[in-house]
């Protein structure tokens, strides 16, 4: 089958401004957006994007965990399709393109094929994957992971938000429930546009990602228990203070990552102090470490050393602290054909590309346990995400769409 001409392009315009409409949902305060899954910003970014993608000719369908699948015919009813998504959820201080821009660049390969009358082999469905980020329902791609098998559902609907409401609850709340059951759906291969959210590709120059690793991601939640005292009465050597025990298990997390530098990583991002109140000592603190790697075995030394850490550091202060695995994926190796696509995509277009590690996890490290997959990345500005202060250019959302959509066709066939 002939390669895909180079001439075949999206409209870079079109999709830029179907990214700014989508922005307009869930605006954060600082620019950027506050979209979190299941709220009533998520169902209202969601309607938009099923009007967008039946004003496409596709018909959606939804599963039991939310899921949008928006399918446009192939000539062959018979052939599996071939997915290409992302999310539409946000940090709460999200940016406009961190996820939007995979779902929105498939909404605008599809609007391009039929633009040029343009039939596939294959059927294309543009996906929306609930729940990517997790910080509303931890653990992050929930959703993937359940159409993927690696959670059943109802531990999925069982997730509770800090407010007490559970993910079943809200998603049936935001009537974006499908009957369709998850994970029935089979497909031919898989294909995930994303912004980089590291600093790689802008610093050299690069217009396109190559994904062939994602590294794996740990996130263990540690409760660590004192007592609540008076801060001035109670004299310091009595005093079993929580988080001061965190503050010190923070900086091991810090000693630990940079030391299985360069490939390690390590944060703490969510932590709480109980009761929270100027004048009372913390009996009690709870906080979510996050270490990456894309060694397995790093993964598995940084969170063995920050246990033995943390338990020295709550046995000499007198406080107890229990351990919960609430996250994580292993480290993942992407599909040798559905990558090749994306390199010979992007050299017939022209397009300066490198091969990269995805840092941050995706629901392609899922899905990438059922069906042929692979990730295209483009720049974003100082490597920037997870801030509302995200940004991209046309240009680097255009070259990242136009591999997609190559990459897409190539392996959809072209009729
Ligand atoms: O945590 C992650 O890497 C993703 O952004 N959810
Ligand atoms: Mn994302
Ligand atoms: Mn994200």
């Amino acid at each position: 089958m002939a390669a895909t001409g180079q001439n075949l392009k999206i409209d870079g315009q079109r999709l830029w401004d179907s990214l700014n409409e989508m922005a307009k949902i869930g605006p954060g305060v600082a620019g950027g957006n506050n979209r979190q899954t299941l709220t009533d910003a998520d169902a209202e970014g969601r309607t938009l994007f099923q009007s967008w993608c039946e004003d496409a000719g596709a018909v959606m369908g939804v599963d039991t965990m939310g899921n949008m699948f928006a399918c446009r015919d192939g000539t062959d009813p018979d052939a599996l399709p071939v997915y290409v998504g992302s999310h539409l959820d946000t940090q709460p201080t999200g940016g406009k393109y961190d996820g939007v821009l995979g779902v929105l660049a498939g909404l605008e390969l599809i609007r391009t094929l039929n633009d040029l009358d343009i039939k596939t082999k294959h059927p294309i469905v543009v996906t929306n994957w609930t729940n990517e980020e997790g910080t509303r329902f931890a653990p992050a791609m929930l959703a993937s992971g359940v159409f993927a098998g690696l959670h059943d559902q109802d531990f999925a609907y069982s997730r509770t938000d800090t407010a007490g409401k559970t993910f079943g609850e809200e998603l049936e709340r935001i009537g974006w429930k499908g009957d369709e059951p998850v994970g029935e759906r089979k497909m031919h291969a898989f294909f995930e546009l994303h912004i980089e959210q590291g600093p790689i590709l802008e610093a050299n120059g690069t217009d396109i990602g190559v994904v062939t690793h994602g590294q794996g991601l740990d996130w263990t939640q540690l409760t660590i228990t004192g007592k609540d005292a008076h801060t001035g009465s109670t004299p310091m050597p009595m005093r079993r203070n929580a988080g001061l025990a965190m503050a010190r298990v923070l900086e091991k997390v810090e000693q630990i990552a940079l030391a299985h530098a360069p490939s390690a990583a390590g944060a703490v991002g969510r932590l709480e102090v109980f009761p929270n109140s100027r004048n009372v000592i913390p009996g009690k603190a709870v906080f979510t470490v996050d270490f990456r790697s894309p060694d397995i075995d790093v993964l598995a030394e940084m969170v063995d050393q920050m246990h033995e850490a943390a338990q020295v550091i709550c046995d000499n202060m007198g406080l107890q602290v229990e351990f919960e695995k609430v996250g994580g994926f292993d480290p993942v190796e992407f599909d040798a054909g559905c990558v090749g696509a994306i390199r010979s995509a992007a050299e017939r277009l022209g397009y300066s590309h490198r091969d990269v590690i995805s840092g941050a996890g995706h629901d392609a490290c899922w899905i990438n346990r059922v069906a042929p997959t692979a990730m295209v990345m483009c720049p974003c500005v100082d490597g920037l995400s997870h801030n509302e202060a995200e940004e991209i250019t046309l240009e680097w959302a255009a070259a990242g769409a136009n591999v997609l959509l190559h990459a897409v066709v190539e392996t959809a066939g072209v009729e």
